[in-house]
């Protein structure tokens, strides 16, 4: 999602998908709304996930006070900065993130000592692979310990990988590149994440072992409702 409101995630938490995730990067949801719509997407039974703005450390533990189920941390090139992000947000002793989540805490139904002896398993924490230089070192990043997941940002990727000639989601130097991002995740036990966006991604990243997408962006879906709708009306 990228429109900020606790009534529309409600709405698309209905939707035949898995999760919702929120956007805080690209997207227009700035914390104050992105707990509403955390709570909304939990109330209707579906996991919240967050796209965090950038690697600071400050935000995962926050998302997962709000209730998040996940966290995707986006531009994690290095193994220092995958191992920041690690620490921000698992408890010790994978890491270090800060007690106080007494929203994340009730709605988990959990006493105390059960939230955090099973925090680290419930919240997962994905590093994006988006550029040429964390491809250079996907394999130190994916063995970073308290890892989750990898997350590949084809559009970025391919930005970098073409030094900012065009965007080429499905172009055979990205897929090359994703394939080694698949192993990689493979190799360690992560889950292989992508941003798809449209069906025709999602079935090409699948066929080379990702299983975990970010399917579409609310707009497109509006938008693609509507044109939808209008060509079946013209005669
Ligand atoms: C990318 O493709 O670069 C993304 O971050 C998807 O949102
Ligand atoms: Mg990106």
């Amino acid at each position: 999602m990228s429109i900020p409101s606790g009534e529309l995630a409600a709405q698309v938490a209905r939707l035949p998908f898995d999760g919702v995730c929120l956007d805080m990067q690209h997207g227009m949801i700035g914390f104050s709304d992105a707990v509403p719509m955390i709570a909304a997407i939990n109330a209707v039974g579906r996991p919240a996930m967050v796209r965090s703005l950038w690697n600071d450390p400050a935000i995962p533990g926050q998302a997962f006070d709000a209730g998040a189920s996940a966290v995707i941390s986006p531009m994690i090139n290095t193994r220092a900065q995958a191992e920041l992000l690690v620490r921000a947000a698992k408890y010790p002793p994978m890491g270090a993130r800060s007690w106080g989540g007494y929203t994340a805490l009730q709605a988990s139904g959990l006493k105390p000592a059960e939230y955090l002896s099973e925090a680290n398993r419930l919240t997962m924490v994905f590093a994006m692979i988006e550029t040429v230089e964390a491809l250079a070192n996907v394999e130190e990043i994916a063995a970073t310990p308290g890892l989750d997941g990898l997350f590949v940002g084809p559009s970025d990727l391919s930005i970098t990988l073409s030094n900012g000639a065009g965007i080429d989601k499905l172009g055979t130097q990205t897929i090359a590149a994703m394939e080694k991002v698949s192993a990689a995740a493979k190799k360690n036990g992560l889950v292989a994440g992508a941003f798809g966006g449209n069906a025709e991604s999602i079935k090409a990243y699948q066929k080379i072992g990702f299983t975990f997408f970010a399917a579409a962006v609310d707009v497109d879906l509006l938008q693609w409702g509507a044109a939808a709708l209008r060509k079946s009306l013209e005669v």
